[in-house]
């Protein structure tokens, strides 16, 4: 088994090519990214994945069996330049589906987000087969993204599998970009004795998840039986959904004079085109999913694994 990760530094990346190291080796994970990831201890490959011939050299290169595409632009940074965030994401994600068929890859992941969803979706329990419409590039990428892998599985049989990732929330690496990120930020915050200045309303409740359930996720649909993979646009998943005055609230128990103001922002109006939870029944039904970290135990695990990188 050869694994390629693309976009390897960024925050799935960083903790996906360590449990894929650990699971098949430190020589079935080709890492890859368009910058070098300091430090990184394995193979890996300088990529921008926009570019097809490079991809192709290095799948053939390696013999790569399995591709996680992992590289985009997230939703916040994504909206600066809406035509660049939808070349790099939907370029990328061509090249890896057609570099998969041309070099007969076996399985390809490809990451989708709750960020597929629009207004008119229902906030609350928001179904698999809820309307898309998006509002931002990066949602609008990930949507047609989720319809091109069912393409590719369609018309040539590629084994495209993908999750619809809620906002996911590590210790392993600062803030990327994403409107959920502030959930990240507030950690570090607490940790250092600084005050937090949230970029959502207190009220604004988000999909979340602990990066160690996605992460665990990620591996059960890659590695569930064919057969059972029902739906090949791509899967909800749901961890906790919790507002920033709930995360504030949980962190208060461990820095009790922690303080937080919130100052709403454009990333606002993009928390406002999201649900506030998301109903992942067919991902329970289908490969046996089950979230593990709620609100309380990830709180526990960002603040034990910060306060050890102090
Ligand atoms: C973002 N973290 O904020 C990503 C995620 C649901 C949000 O896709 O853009």
């Amino acid at each position: 088994m050869k694994i390629l990760v693309t976009g390897a530094g960024g925050q799935l990346g960083t903790v996906l090519t360590t449990s894929l190291k650990e699971k098949y080796g430190k020589n079935a994970v080709i890492a890859s990214d368009i910058v070098k990831i300091d430090g990184y201890e394995g193979i890996f490959e300088l990529l921008d994945a926009t570019d097809e011939a490079s991809l192709t050299k290095i799948v053939a290169a390696h013999n790569v069996t399995e591709i996680y595409h992992l590289a985009a632009i997230l939703s916040a940074n994504g909206e600066k330049n809406p035509i660049q965030t939808w070349d790099v994401n939907l370029k990328s994600l061509f090249n890896v589906l057609q570099v998969s068929v041309n070099q007969k890859i076996e399985k390809v992941f490809f990451p989708s987000s709750i960020a597929v969803y629009g207004p008119t979706a229902p906030k609350i329990d928001t179904k698999q087969d809820a309307y898309l419409d998006p509002t931002t590039v990066y949602g609008i990428s990930k949507a047609a993204g989720e319809h091109w892998a069912q393409y590719y599985f369609l018309r040539y049989g590629l084994d495209v599998r993908s999750i619809r990732y809620p906002g996911v929330v590590g210790y392993q690496s600062l803030p990327g970009g994403g409107t959920t990120d502030y959930a990240v930020d507030i950690y570090h915050k607490a940790i250092n004795n600084e005050d937090f200045t949230c970029y959502l309303r207190e009220d604004a409740c988000l999909p979340m998840i602990y990066i160690e359930d996605a992460i665990r996720a990620t591996l059960e649909i890659m590695e569930a039986p064919k057969s059972q993979i029902k739906v090949r646009t791509s899967y909800n998943l749901a961890g906790v959904s919790f507002t920033p005055k709930e995360i504030t609230a949980s962190i208060l128990k461990w820095y009790p004079d922690f303080k937080v103001v919130y100052t709403p922002d454009f990333r606002q109006n993009i928390a406002d085109s999201w649900p506030a939870s998301i109903n992942d029944n067919p991902a329970r039904k289908d490969w046996n999913w089950k979230p593990n970290y709620d609100l309380e135990a990830m709180t526990k695990e960002m603040i034990t694994q910060l306060q050890k990188q102090e």
